[in-house]
C-alpha cells in the first residue's frame, strides 16, 4: 500500500528533514570562521525563542494571564500586551549567559539591555520586535517577531547606543518569525532569503524554500485604507490609480510580518505612509522596517521611505519611525512615481504664486 505521507509530500526525504536552520546558516559561509559559527549559534537561539513564543501562542486561549493588556504603555506610548512582555523576556532569557550577544534593543525597552557577562566575546547587538501586530493576539490571528543583527561597535556601556544610529546596510543578518497556521522563520545573512517551517514533532525548523525571489510585480496592495484622509495627496493618487486599474487587490491583516510574507512569496506592495498625526508613519526603522528591507532587497525586491532607499536612511534615535513602501520592485517604483509627481506638481504651483 502507498505510504500516504510520501504521496502527499513527494519531496519527502531524510535529507530534507536534516536541513536544519543552524546547519543552513553555517553553509552560507564558505568557511567555519568564528563569525560563521557565532551567527549560526545566534540563529539557533532565535529559533529557540521562536519555539517558546509559538508554544505559548498556541495555548494562549487556555492559559490564565496569557492574553490581554498589562495596563502599561511602552516607550512608543502604546498599550502593552501580556504577550509583548512574555516574548520580550523570552529573547532576553535565551541570550543571557549565551556568550553571543552583548546588547539587545527592542520595541518594548526604552534603552538597550546589556548582558555584561557576554560582552567580552559576544560582539553583536540584536534588535527585535518581540510580537509585531499584537492587536491580533487576542483574536487568534497571525502575529510575528522581527529581528536584526548588527556588529557591536563602540563602548559597550554607552546607553545612548550611538553606534546603532547607522544605515540598514550595516545589518549582518535579519529575519522574522511568522506565527500562523504553521510557524515559519525567514532569514538572510546577505546571501539570499531562505524560509524554514517549524516541525512540531521534531521541534526543529526545517528548510522549506531557498533563495526566495519576490516577483517583479504582484497584484496585492497592502495598507490601512482607514487612514485615507490622513495621508498625503500623493498616496491618495496612488490608491485612486489602483482602484481604477484592473489586476489589483487589497490585502491587509494589521500585522506587518504576515502582510510582508504574502508579498515576499506572491508579489505586490506593502505601505505604511506618514499620516497627519504621525508624519513618519507607525513602523520603527531599526527593528521593523530595516530588517524587512534587507530581506526584500536580498529577494530581488525593493524598500523605500517613499523618497529614498530605506536601507540608506540614517536614524536619529533608537525608536525612530519611517514611512515604509516595500515589496516588488515595480510596485515600489510605482508608488514612488506618484510621490515624485505630486512633489513636482506642488513645486510648480508654489513657483506660480
Ligand atoms: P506593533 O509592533 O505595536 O504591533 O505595531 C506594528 C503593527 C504592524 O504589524 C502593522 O502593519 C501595523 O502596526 C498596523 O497598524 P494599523 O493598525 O495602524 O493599521
Ligand atoms: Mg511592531
Amino acid at each position: 500500500m502507498e505510504n500516504l505521507d510520501q504521496a502527499v509530500i513527494p519531496e519527502f526525504s531524510l535529507d530534507r528533514d536534516c536541513q536544519t536552520l543552524s546547519q543552513h546558516v553555517l553553509q552560507q559561509f564558505s568557511d567555519f570562521t568564528t563569525q560563521a559559527q557565532d551567527i549560526s549559534a545566534i540563529m539557533n537561539r532565535i529559533a529557540l525563542a521562536a519555539k517558546l513564543v509559538s508554544r505559548r501562542l498556541s495555548r494562549a486561549g487556555l492559559m490564565a494571564g496569557a492574553l490581554g493588556f498589562t495596563g502599561e504603555t511602552n516607550v512608543q506610548g502604546e498599550s502593552v500586551k501580556k504577550m509583548d512582555i512574555y516574548a520580550n523576556d523570552v529573547f532576553i532569557s535565551v541570550f543571557k549567559r549565551s556568550g553571543l550577544v552583548c546588547r539587545l534593543a527592542s520595541e518594548e525597552m526604552e534603552k538597550p539591555y546589556y548582558i555584561p557577562e557576554n560582552c567580552p566575546v559576544g560582539r553583536y547587538t540584536l534588535l527585535y520586535d518581540p510580537i509585531d501586530g499584537s492587536s491580533n493576539v487576542d483574536i487568534n490571528l497571525n502575529v510575528g517577531s522581527i529581528f536584526s543583527l548588527r556588529q557591536q561597535e563602540g563602548d559597550d556601556l554607552d546607553e545612548k547606543a550611538q553606534d546603532l544610529l547607522q544605515n540598514g546596510d550595516r545589518q549582518i543578518g535579519a529575519g522574522y518569525i511568522l506565527y500562523g497556521p504553521s510557524t515559519v522563520l525567514v532569514y538572510t545573512v546577505g546571501k539570499g532569503v531562505h524560509s524554514f517551517v517549524l516541525d512540531p514533532s521534531l521541534g526543529e525548523f526545517i528548510l522549506a524554500e531557498e533563495n526566495i525571489n519576490i516577483p517583479n510585480h504582484g497584484p496585492v496592495y497592502s495598507l490601512n485604507e482607514g487612514n485615507y484622509w490622513q495621508w498625503d495627496e500623493s498616496i491618495r493618487d496612488y490608491i485612486r490609480y489602483v482602484h481604477r486599474h484592473e489586476g489589483y487587490t487589497a490585502r491587509y491583516s494589521g500585522a506587518l510580518v504576515g502582510d510582508f510574507h504574502r508579498i515576499l512569496l506572491q508579489g505586490g506592495v506593502f505601505l505604511y505612509p506618514g499620516t497627519v498625526e504621525k508624519p513618519e508613519g507607525k513602523l520603527r526603522l531599526l527593528y521593523e522596517s530595516a530588517p524587512l528591507a534587507f530581506l526584500a532587497e536580498q529577494a530581488g525586491g525593493a524598500a523605500s521611505t517613499g523618497t529614498q532607499r530605506l536601507l540608506s536612511y540614517v536614524p536619529q534615535e533608537l525608536h525612530q519611525r519611517t514611512p515604509l513602501v516595500i515589496g516588488s520592485t515595480k510596485d515600489v517604483q510605482l508608488v514612488e512615481s506618484f510621490i515624485q509627481e505630486r512633489a513636482r506638481h506642488d513645486a510648480e504651483e508654489k513657483a506660480l504664486v
